[in-house]
């Protein structure tokens, strides 16, 4: 059983619709502490934490609130690089990520494990502040945690993930600024045509084989709301058609769950502003659920590639 500490970050700086900031309340209005504990885990909930004031940032002229950003950044990666156990980030929008990565990647560099990256989401977050067109920083977190150059006034990246260590699976809205930059890398990228062609299961297997032939690995998913169908998941600002279904999602969670490997996780972009009845939410608690344990029937596991010996 696991060592819970569920993070309320209510940032919302990384664009200009503004809403995210309440979504660490609605993820405890919709019950996702009782739900994690029902499984037999320990959970705490920290609270909410609070940035300080912006730092002094440089950069283009249309950046969104950088220096609240760079703040957060700072704050996140102090709080991750400390903790114990296993931290659920809950946004807050998905500049968040720019220090939760940061941090986690810190802490597996300080054990010295080696940190993999598991990005679902419609999009690849892999703007500069140089590359951005909208100018929000909550589509450049991928880079930043992989050391790319442009962030002035943020922290030093000092354990950059590399990019054969990341996997993006759920990708649709891909900027052609990123685009050619991200085909560059050897990151593993999954778009939802691929998806369509393969299932979730093979291609999400075959990068838990990688992370598990490392040696005490350390795996962080960054789960963003847009990663799901906007029928299933309105609560966004950032709708894309042509998502996750329902099972798609709870099958990735299963088979995170069935790994072992996941030492960290945010919950990112959730509007509670648009969501519908509070459904978006509680399908992300749901999911959440699924990552840590939940199953209709207790299967007998090998690994993750589990035998149904039903
Ligand atoms: B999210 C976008 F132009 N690429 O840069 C941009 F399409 O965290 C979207 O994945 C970024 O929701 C989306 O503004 C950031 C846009
Ligand atoms: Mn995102
Ligand atoms: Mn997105
Ligand atoms: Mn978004």
């Amino acid at each position: 059983m696991a060592d819970i500490t569920l993070i309320g970050v209510p940032l919302d700086c990384g664009k200009a619709r503004q809403g995210c900031l309440m979504g660490p309340d609605a993820y405890r209005v919709a019950g996702l502490q009782p739900a994690l504990e029902a499984l037999g885990h320990s959970v705490t909930d920290m609270g909410n934490l609070d940035p300080g004031p912006d730092l002094p940032t440089g950069g283009p002229a249309h950046l969104v609130q950088p220096g609240a950003v760079a703040a957060w950044t700072k704050r996140l990666a102090e709080v991750g690089r400390g903790i114990e156990g296993m931290p659920v980030f809950m946004g807050g929008d998905h500049a968040l990520a720019l220090g939760s990565v940061a941090g986690m990647a810190q802490r597996a560099q300080d054990a010295d494990r080696p940190f993999f990256l598991l990005w679902l989401d419609a999009h690849s977050d892999y703007h500069t502040p140089l590359t951005t067109e909208s100018g929000n920083l909550h589509g450049t977190p991928v880079a930043y945690v992989t050391g790319q150059p442009g962030f002035d006034g943020f922290p030093e990246v000092t354990a950059p993930v590399s990019h054969g260590n990341v996997c993006m699976i759920g990708l649709r809205s891909v900027d052609p600024g990123e685009r050619d930059r991200l085909a560059a890398t050897d990151a593993v990228l999954h778009d939802m045509r691929r998806i369509d062609e393969t299932g979730m299961a093979a291609p999400l297997r075959a990068f838990l084989d990688l992370v598990a032939a490392a040696e005490n690995p350390m795996l962080h998913v960054s789960l963003d709301v847009d990663f799901l169908d906007p029928s299933i998941a309105p609560a966004v600002g950032t709708t894309v058609p042509g998502g996750a279904t329902f099972r798609e999602a709870h099958l990735v969670m299963e088979l995170l769950s069935e790994s072992g490997l996941v030492t960290s996780l945010d919950l990112v972009e959730l509007n509670p502003a648009l969501d519908e009845r509070g459904r978006t939410a509680r399908l992300m608690v749901d999911l959440t659920a699924s990552l840590m344990g939940k199953r209709i029937f207790d299967r007998p596991t090998r690994g993750y590639g589990y035998a149904w010996r039903g």
